[in-house]
């Protein structure tokens, strides 16, 4: 049996003819896969606490300059990151719950995460993940929370896709310190950036206020695969208003996790249409012997190859990909394309770039298509409408 990208069937099925070649459907059907080992060597990072009062000057060095849709763009601020409660044009705002909640709510996710994240890192990865399907499907909603037999999260792409339980947990203690107003899809964004932190990127101020949505359908879920050109997949962010930096910026968050073989072998044999005759050799003898064609195994590997990164949010993942060490077909593309090689190497030779920006645009992805004011609704258990 062979395994093709997760996100293929369903994006054939949502967009049709896509400019994609529609790759093999076939079923990912490894649930349950024990994670832990991947993460054992790694010692926890050292979370960078303090978001530096960033000056205006540290705007991005590269290429495009703010514009519209950019939460950071559009909100009113001295810097890349103000802890001013300015409204942006998403509607959401810093610190949303301080006068409709007597607990801090913020503080309590905290709390609660960073336990999580001391008994396993990978759900830094995993919330990632997470946030990204959530936000790219019907905008930062929880819809792919929702359970159900044709709810988002049954969709081929939300294989081996993982944190529901801790975002229940967040919800029901949510719930005990002040009972319908802490929003699901808030929880989600609170959590991911005090991941963000723990991981090693930059303490950015969350925005809240969004609502949770009424809508979960599997048949919505049009990720894009990993299979795709770079330009197939600018034209999908594009479509979310993101440009083509923001997507070599927002990929970098695969500098932590990993890919299952069935990502990955497609680009190891010679004659298959995906060989990757460029690929570093001894990365491809390694992932070869991981990942052996036609042998069904639930192997995986680090997104990010560097020796040297710990699990940590760095730019060492864009080095990697210019020493043709790129795990998944599109992330390796990205420092071939000539669209995207000059920012690849840029985020490859500047940590504090990739930390700003990579900041900057986790608030743009957070903020997508976001519901607030009165629309959608305050979940009161994440995984099920009221
Ligand atoms: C074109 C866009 C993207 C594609 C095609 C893509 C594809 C993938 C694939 C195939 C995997 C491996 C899943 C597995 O084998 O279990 C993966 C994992 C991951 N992705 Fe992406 N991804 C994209 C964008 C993003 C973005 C924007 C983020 C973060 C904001 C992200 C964060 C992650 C993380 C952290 C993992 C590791 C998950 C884990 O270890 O549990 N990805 N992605
Ligand atoms: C990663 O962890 C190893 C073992 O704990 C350590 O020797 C190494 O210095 C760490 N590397 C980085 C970049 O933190
Ligand atoms: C790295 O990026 C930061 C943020 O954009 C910038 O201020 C700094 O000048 C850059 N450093 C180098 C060496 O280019
Ligand atoms: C958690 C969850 O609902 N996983 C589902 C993901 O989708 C597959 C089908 O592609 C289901 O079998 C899983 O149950």
């Amino acid at each position: 049996m062979k395994f093709s990208p997760h996100f293929g069937l369903v994006m054939a099925l949502a967009l049709g003819v896509m400019l994609m070649s529609a790759p093999t459907a076939q079923c990912f059907t490894m649930f349950g896969f024990d994670f832990s080992d991947f993460f054992s060597f790694a010692s926890k990072p050292t979370s960078t606490d303090d978001v530096i009062a960033l000056s205006p000057g540290l705007a991005p060095a590269l290429a495009p300059a703010p514009g519209p849709g950019s939460a950071l763009r559009t909100s009113r601020r001295s810097g890349p990151f103000s802890s001013s409660s300015t409204t942006s044009t998403s509607g959401l705002v810093v610190g949303f719950y301080n006068d409709k909640c007597s607990s801090d709510v913020e503080a309590i996710i905290e709390a609660l995460v960073a336990e999580e994240f001391d008994l396993d890192p990978t759900i830094l990865p995993a919330l990632l993940r997470l946030q990204f399907h959530d936000c790219f499907v019907k905008g930062c909603d929880s819809s792919l929370l929702i359970d159900g037999p044709t709810s988002e999260k049954t969709a081929d792409s939300n294989f081996s896709v993982r944190g529901y339980e801790l975002i229940e947990k967040l919800k029901a203690a949510m719930e005990e310190a002040c009972p319908d107003v802490v929003s699901c899809s808030d929880i989600v964004a609170i959590a991911t950036k005090v991941l963000i932190k723990l991981g090693g990127g930059l303490d950015f101020p969350v925005e809240t206020g969004r609502r949770d949505g009424l809508v979960s359908n599997a048949a919505d879920v049009d990720l894009p695969s990993p299979s795709m050109t770079v330009a197939q997949s600018a034209a999908v962010f594009a479509a979310k208003d993101f440009d083509i930096e923001e997507m070599v910026v927002l990929l970098g968050y695969h500098a932590v996790g990993i890919a299952h073989c069935g990502f990955i072998e497609d680009r190891l044999s010679p004659g298959n249409s995906q060989f990757d005759a460029d690929m570093d050799p001894s990365l491809r003898a390694e992932l070869t012997q991981l990942c052996p064609v036609g042998v069904p195994n639930n192997n995986f590997t680090p997104l990010n190859q560097d020796p040297t990164n710990n699990n940590t949010l760095d730019n060492t993942f864009y080095g990697q990909l210019i020493q043709e060490r790129g795990v998944l077909s599109l992330d390796q593309l990205l420092s071939r394309d000539p669209a995207t090689a000059g920012i690849v190497a840029a985020l490859a030779q500047n940590r504090t770039l990739f930390d700003i920006r990579s900041a900057q645009v986790m608030i743009k992805l957070q903020a997508v298509e976001v519901l607030t004011g009165t629309d959608g609704e305050i979940r009161k258990v994440c995984s099920k409408f009221n």
